[in-house]
């Protein structure tokens, strides 16, 4: 199996071009569907240690329906396959690009949630204009054990996000371990509520900016319970949909998000076909790494060490 990794602001990405499942035709949902049901122990294989890494996301590259798009694809992580992920994709384009298959322009690229598209502005920016995002529920309280009420909203912007502003927890890299404690007692207790729509998978929380062009500063829980590194592409789109939502940000105005750890992302919007938002995010991406892994018939971890 031939991956390259790359990391978007210190997330992880890998992209899988060739040895993965076959997944067959028609809609990229319902191959990724397929993915989820049928294909478990490959993604932890792919994802997991001891060929992954923590907070590793993974792009299988399939093909796509739409012959406009430059490739398809579909993102998991050791948790979940995601509609979407935007540092995954800015780490697609660059791979990519490395790859000699795009060169700097615009390109677009389908996944489960819709077409999106990247502008690839040289070899590491790229700027994502994602799927139509929109809050979803404004002020919903959950109560969480040791903490008290905690109210957010929840947004789409290629995953589901309940976003809290400001996090009753600083949003340092002191505080990951009990930021990542309170993100999950969220989800969980989200999903105890049984809130209708479909169900959280990612929780944001907020804190102020440590840097003078930043907006604020977030925490973002993904569903295999590691911290996003990078600001999270699609939690930015639910983050811009809730602002345009409440009047906080005008369509077209730019701000700057950075992540727990200090990674950085550019972020704007215009208005929506369906009065949503259509978020842009600009980062960038590395390649770190071109390899091929091996799976031996009798390695007892050769479908990773579950989580
Ligand atoms: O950037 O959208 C994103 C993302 C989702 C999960 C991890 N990163």
């Amino acid at each position: 199996m031939h991956v390259i990794d790359s990391h978007t602001g210190g997330e992880p990405t890998r992209v899988i071009l060739d040895g993965g499942p076959d997944l067959g035709d028609g809609p990229l949902s319902a191959r990724a569907a397929r993915l989820a049901r049928d294909h478990r122990d490959f993604c932890n294989a792919v994802t997991q240690e001891p060929r992954g890494q923590t907070a590793m996301v993974c792009a299988l590259l399939v093909k796509p329906v739409d012959p406009g798009c430059v490739t398809g694809v579909i993102y998991f992580d050791a948790g979940a396959v995601l509609g979407m992920c935007g540092h995954g994709t800015i780490g697609l384009a660059v791979t990519l690009a490395h790859l000699g298959r795009i060169g700097p322009g615009q390109h677009r690229i389908e996944t489960p949630a819709g077409v999106v598209t990247v502008d690839l502005h040289d070899a590491a920016r790229v700027t994502v204009t994602n799927v139509e995002s929109r809050r979803l529920h404004r002020q919903i309280t959950v109560e969480v054990a040791g903490i008290g009420p905690v109210t957010g909203d929840i947004a789409y912007g290629g995953n589901v996000f309940f976003l809290v502003d400001p996090s009753p927890i600083a949003v340092t890299r002191a505080q990951i371990p009990q930021l990542t404690n309170l993100a999950i007692a969220l989800r969980d207790a989200l999903h105890a509520k049984g809130i209708d729509g479909p169900p959280v998978d990612h929780v944001i929380l907020y804190g102020p900016a440590l840097t003078p062009e930043g907006h604020s500063r977030n925490f973002v829980l993904c569903p295999d319970d590691c911290y996003d590194r990078s600001p999270c592409g699609t939690g930015c789109s639910a983050r811009l949909a809730c602002l345009a939502a409440e009047g906080q940000l005008a369509a077209g105005a730019e701000i700057v998000q950075e992540s727990v750890i200090g990674s950085t992302y550019r972020l704007s919007w215009q208005p929506g076909p369906t009065g949503g938002v259509i978020p842009r995010i600009t980062g960038s991406a590395w390649v770190m790494a071109e390899t091929r892994l091996i799976f031996q018939p009798d390695d007892p971890f050769r479908a990773g060490i579950p989580l």
